[in-house]
């Protein structure tokens, strides 16, 4: 037994004295600066230094209880998180905003201004990684024991700037001035191993044993983010991890003489975790890929089991005090990682360490695109892990063994099944991995997993239905109500309290006063101002001038042919035409925002026309208010969180059967936006939740666009008969908007007419009318402050709250276990 002060945890004063003396020594402390000289940045990392050990030592807390408790964990891998700022999330989920706002106005600088320093932390893509930060988030403010695993990217998504009209990457050094939110943990580090051989040790009784020899070893070394829940005093942890050098890296050099070139080959194991791959939704066949993939399962398992085994469990119990969410494939070595270590490190049978390892892992599949699927070559999974060749061999086999037993002589069903693909020069088809590894796989939207079990994993459906389930996707109130659009949570709170921030459904309670006049004019006015303030940053950001009494349209995400960001600029050059030709049409601003892969050739030529379109339209004095297009660079977690709040109109508008589910559908509509949106991912359940007067549904469901398919489009032969929409694409090929490559808008014209893979050209006319319904509504304020207002009310199920709850019962099997008040360290 330590003594009492050594077991003791610190409890430092939350309130503006206690605080402002925090920050005012930290300045100090910790920057090394004079107060009378700190600069703002300096302030800033002050107060986060205040903040964040406040936060460890609710971690700590938070630890202990776990530990005491006996609970069991879950544990969320995913090579993304799209955190965004932490500042402000971290000082309202530790309930000291604005004691911590009038600590610094006493120390003389304005909080808005500090918050405003901080850069994103934009360690993924888009909505995959956010989910990741949504899900961790709430896995704290429920006060569920769950922590995130994931790699710290030195450099995180690149900064989008377009000169003047094409995209350019410019690399994200988040950590240029230091984090204040990191604890580096030189004492967590595990060796990954890669290359190298196996060695086979036969027993003359029992199984035979295989070794892993002379690989290359790298470090993965541990850094901290402790993760706060709100109005609880639930921390949790998010783990990344950063390659490190081994002490003795390659003594063989040193050995030769050649220290320089020791020295050059440790920073070059070190690019293990520099950068993040810019890629969404499309699989990445690179050596180095795979290598981050696995070496960040493999330190985080080892941590895993490290933990478990310290708790005084033994491994039988993993699955009972474990659970380990894949998000994605990206994760699924894993799989073959955790035999590795239970069967050739802690010398479990084979059988058993199977049954654990089933027990202990879901998958979480993200989309149905064949593009996205991960496969890797036999040939480089031998040569980078030679040992997870061996097991994934083994572990198909047995599978195999089983199907045929099931399905006797069925061959094309054990080639559709079979983990390696034999088709395609031999792959390891990673999916088909996750699947046979995991208790439970989860599509993320009803009508994905729907399709999930009726195309991709029909055969698997066939073989366990019960090992597929739905969670639909949701996002926290927290930062995309709370932190993005304060206006609407204060007028929220004069008319139904705060119980909506804990429990979104009780947005309900708004349903009542819909038609309300007061309430309508209050959330129009919340509206406009919103408008007002993103009008001011567009003008900041690109020079445009907007008009905040104009209907504001807005698709904002990754650019994807399938996400049809081409099917709403058909609509403005349509309607310019038509503003030009004298017609009368509703005024509008579009507003795009959204990075395309740098080597994704097609998204970059979306994003050059839509920013050649918008130059020529706006500067156009025939079309004045009446037409304005903005392409927002760099879009991201902190400008989402401006742009969001503002949108009248929110453009959901993927080929139906593409969308796995979509967030930022669920972002926008619970901000007051209306949707104009395909019967595609969550757009469905969103319009089951808020009935069809709230959203402009249009086109092409999935059945009818795999029919669409069948019967051979002919986009031709469409344009023939739409002479609005064959005007437009004209207009483009024509060169009129071209500024800069001419040729390029002639290639554009050619796609349309003859690929058109999405069918742009087959939901056009439905897409307009939809548009149009929205314009006759937006002109009855009336009528569209009743139908925004039904729409927020409606949206409680999108929660992310509700979703990881869904989690938690259908899939990990873990409680909550809030953190109480006064536990072990007397604090109030
Ligand atoms: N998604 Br796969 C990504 O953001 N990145 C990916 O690599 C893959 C999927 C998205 C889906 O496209 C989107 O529909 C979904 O809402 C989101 O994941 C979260 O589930």
């Amino acid at each position: 037994m330590a003594a009492p002060e050594v077991t003791h945890l610190p409890n430092l004063p939350n309130d503006v004295e206690g605080l402002r003396q925090s920050i005012r020594d930290a300045v100090v402390r910790v920057v090394g600066e004079d107060p009378r000289q700190a600069t703002e940045r300096d302030w800033m990392e002050a107060l986060a230094f205040a903040i964040r050990e406040r936060m460890v030592e609710r971690r700590l807390l938070t630890r202990r209880q776990f530990a005491d408790e006996d609970v069991k964990r879950v544990y969320y891998l995913s090579m993304e998180y799209l955190i965004g700022r932490m500042l402000e999330a971290n000082l309202r989920n530790m309930g000291i905003l604005e004691p911590a706002r009038q600590a610094m106005a006493d120390l003389g600088v304005n909080l808005d201004t500090i918050l405003d320093l901080e850069d994103d932390a934009a360690l993924g893509n888009g909505g995959l990684g956010r989910l990741a930060a949504c899900i961790l988030e709430s896995l704290a403010t429920q006060g569920y024991p769950g922590y995130g695993y994931g790699i710290r990217y030195e450099f995180g998504m690149f900064r989008q700037e377009f000169e003047p009209y094409h995209q350019v990457e410019h690399p994200d050094n988040w950590l240029r001035y230091g984090n204040p939110w990191e604890f580096p943990r030189s004492d967590r580090k595990y060796p990954i191993h890669f290359y190298g051989h196996v060695v086979e040790h036969h027993h003359p009784r029992g199984e035979t044993r295989y070794t892993w020899e002379n690989g290359e070893e790298v470090l993965a070394m541990a850094y901290d983010y402790p993760t706060a829940g709100y109005g609880r005093r639930n921390v949790n942890n998010l783990r990344l991890w950063a390659a490190k050098a081994t002490r003795d890296f390659d003594l063989r050099y040193f050995n030769e003489g050649d220290y320089i070139r020791a020295v050059a080959d440790k920073a070059e194991s070190e690019t293990i975790s520099m950068v993040l791959y810019p890629n969404d939704a499309t699989a990445i066949g690179k050596e180095l890929r795979l290598k981050q993939e696995y070496f960040f399962v493999s330190a985080s398992l080892q941590d895993i089991l490290d933990r478990h085994l310290a708790l005084g469990y033994n491994l039988d119990a993993l699955p009972d005090k474990v659970a380990i969410q894949l998000n994605d494939t990206h994760p699924a070595i894993a799989v073959a990682e955790l035999m590795r270590l239970l069967v050739d490190c802690h010398e479990l049978s084979w059988d058993r360490a199977w049954d654990l390892a089933r027990r202990t892992f879901a998958y979480t599949n993200h989309t149905l695109m064949p593009e996205a699927l991960e496969t890797w070559p036999v040939e480089l999974m031998e040569r980078v892990l030679p040992r997870h060749m061996g097991i994934i061999y083994q572990i198909n086999h047995d599978f195999l063994e089983q199907v045929r037993h099931r399905y006797p002589g069925d061959n094309d069903r054990l080639a559709r099944l079979s983990i390696i693909d034999e088709q395609n020069g031999r792959r390891v088809r990673m999916a088909h991995l996750a699947v046979v590894g995991s208790h439970r796989v989860n599509g993320v939207a009803a009508l994905h997993t729907q399709l999930l079990q009726e195309t991709l994993f029909e055969d698997f459906y066939n073989l366990w239905p019960e090992r597929f389930v739905n969670v639909t996707n949701g996002v926290t109130p927290r930062l995309w109500m709370i932190q993005a659009n304060p206006a609407l949570t204060e007028l929220l709170g004069q008319r139904i309290g705060n119980d909506w921030q804990y429990d979104l459904d009780r947005l309900r309670a708004l349903e009542p006063y819909a038609h309300d006049a007061d309430l309508q004019k209050a959330f129009l006015d919340v509206k406009r101002a919103n408008k007002v303030r993103l009008a001011n940053l567009v003008r900041e950001r690109t020079g445009v001038e907007l008009n905040p009494d104009v209907m504001f349209d807005v698709q904002i995400k990754r650019i994807h042919e399938y996400k049809r960001q081409l099917l709403k600029l058909l609509h403005v050059v349509d309607l310019y035409r038509r503003i030009r030709a004298g017609e009368d049409v509703a005024p509008r601003v579009v507003l795009f925002g959204g990075k395309a892969a740098p080597g994704y050739a097609r998204a970059k030529g979306i994003i050059q026309v839509i920013n050649e379109v918008a130059d020529i339209v706006n500067h156009d004095p025939a079309v004045g208010d009446r037409l304005k297009c903005v392409f927002f660079p760099n879009y991201e977690v902190s400008s989402a969180s401006i742009i969001i709040p503002a949108a009248d109109v929110s453009e959901q508008i993927s080929t139906a059967g593409f969308e796995a589910s979509g967030t930022g559908n669920m972002k926008l509509a619970l901000n007051g936006a209306l949707t104009i949106g395909t019967l595609d991912g969550a757009n469905i359940e969103i319009r089951d939740a808020v009935g069809e007067e709230s959203i402009f549904i249009f086109g092409m469901t999935a059945d009818e666009v795999v029919e669409h398919r069948r019967n051979g489009p002919n986009p031709e032969a469409i344009l023939a008969q739409q002479p609005n929409l064959a005007a437009a694409v004209e207009m483009i090929e024509s060169g009129f908007f071209t500024c800069d490559d001419p040729g390029t808008h002639g290639d554009l014209g050619r796609y349309l007419r003859h690929e058109d893979p999405f069918f742009v050209i087959a939901d056009y006319a439905a897409y307009t009318e939809a548009c149009e319904r929205a314009d006759t509504l937006y002109a009855d304020r009336t009528a569209w402050a009743e139908a925004a207002i039904l729409n927020v009310a409606r949206m409680g199920y999108f929660s992310i709250d509700r979703t990881v709850r869904d989690y938690a019962n259908q899939i990990w099997d873990i409680i909550p276990e809030p953190v109480a008040p006064s536990r072990t360290n007397g604090a109030a």
